[in-house]
């Protein structure tokens, strides 16, 4: 694999930090952004809190827009509206509830290696958008600040917030970026024909399978020109859903981005293209084998096992990048390469 686990995985994980209540308890921290600033990495990690267990019941926890409070809301087995999913959710009455409420934490470190928590929130589910979670960020830094897109889930839909912030201690929120069912979006870190650019994820229907789009703003706020750019490659490793990464990284020979992938029987890889510098919906090269596959322990068995899933990555003056993936739905690892690696195995 040309991706390398490093030794001190995992980096992050439920017991590096307290629950933000004591009814609640850490359930994952998981696919981490990632950014440098000044001599620091930050990780902006999704950190999952479940209501204590209850034999008999299942729980999930929200956030109450109308109340201005976090609530948790208990079902009896045996109730005839409720159908239990996997350790993420069930639902109710037909409709989906997630066993937990996902918020948004920087976890800071100086070698990339060993990270700290933050002692508070950088992103706690605020709006009516947020009130089943706020997951999966990715920070990209453009023209000055950093941007952070993020899955906002309620049950208005499954849509993308975006948020700034310059210094990853005061962050703004800049509303929904694009309504339901979309989620996976990361930035372009610079502007492509004068235009932005962002990848994004459109969810699966009964005609189309999951598949990476690419669009274009003149001002961050309308998007459109959308073309899709990769799809699932039916029957391989890919052949079940596709979504972008983190956010691309410029190089002479294209645009470098590793995104996820599943199989049909929903195992999560990691794949690497390389694209069009200045048609980035033009995809060059594609990895015809994973560049990471759930393999350690902490990637088979969790919350949902055989699952790699990267949202962020640093990459060094010399080239040498470090890739911040979720393992199982439940901890945060690192694996290490470099670019001209990656450029090969997206080519390979
Ligand atoms: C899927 C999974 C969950 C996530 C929901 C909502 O079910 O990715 O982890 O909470 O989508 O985004």
């Amino acid at each position: 694999m040309p991706l390398r686990r490093l030794d001190s995985n995992p980096l992050l994980s439920p017991d590096d930090l307290r629950p933000t209540r004591d009814d609640l308890e850490v359930f994952c921290t998981l696919n981490p952004g990632a950014a440098r600033i000044g001599g620091e990495i930050v990780l902006v990690v999704r950190v999952g809190e479940r209501p204590r267990e209850e034999p008999g019941t299942a729980a999930c926890v929200l956030y109450d827009a109308a109340a201005g409070e976090v609530a948790v809301r208990r079902f009896r087995h045996g109730d005839p509206d409720l159908v239990l999913g996997d350790a993420r959710g069930f639902t109710y009455r037909g409709r989906a509830h997630l066993t937990s409420l996902s918020h948004l934490r920087v976890a800071r470190s100086t070698d990339g290696v060993h990270f700290a928590f933050d002692a508070a929130p950088a992103l706690f589910p605020a709006t009516p958008y947020e009130a089943f979670g706020c997951e999966d960020p990715r920070v990209t830094f453009i023209e000055g600040r950093y941007y952070i897109t993020y899955t906002a889930v309620s049950d208005r839909g499954v849509a993308v917030g975006l948020a700034a912030t310059e210094d990853f201690r005061n962050f703004v929120r800049l509303g929904v970026m694009l309504p339901p069912s979309n989620k996976d979006v990361c930035l372009f870190p610079r502007r492509v024909r004068d235009l932005y650019v962002c990848r994004h994820r459109p969810s699966e229907s009964g005609f189309n399978p999951a598949s990476i789009w690419t669009a274009y703003s003149p001002d961050f706020v309308s998007w459109g020109r959308h073309e899709m750019t990769l799809a699932p490659t039916p029957g391989t490793w890919e052949g079940g859903r596709v979504g972008c990464g983190p956010p691309p990284v410029w190089t002479p020979e294209g645009w470098l981005e590793i995104y996820h992938a599943a199989d049909e029987r929903g195992r999560y890889c990691l794949g690497a293209i390389l694209s069009d510098l200045r048609r980035p919906e033009r995809v060059l090269a594609r990895s015809s084998r994973p560049v990471l596959e759930p393999e350690a322990p902490y990637e088979l068995a969790g919350i949902y096992g055989h699952c790699v899933f990267s949202n962020g990555l640093v990459v060094g003056d010399d080239g040498a990048m470090t890739v911040y993936y979720g393992a199982a739905d439940r901890i945060s690892a690192g694996a290490v390469t470099t670019v001209d690696e990656m450029i090969a195995a997206a080519r390979a």
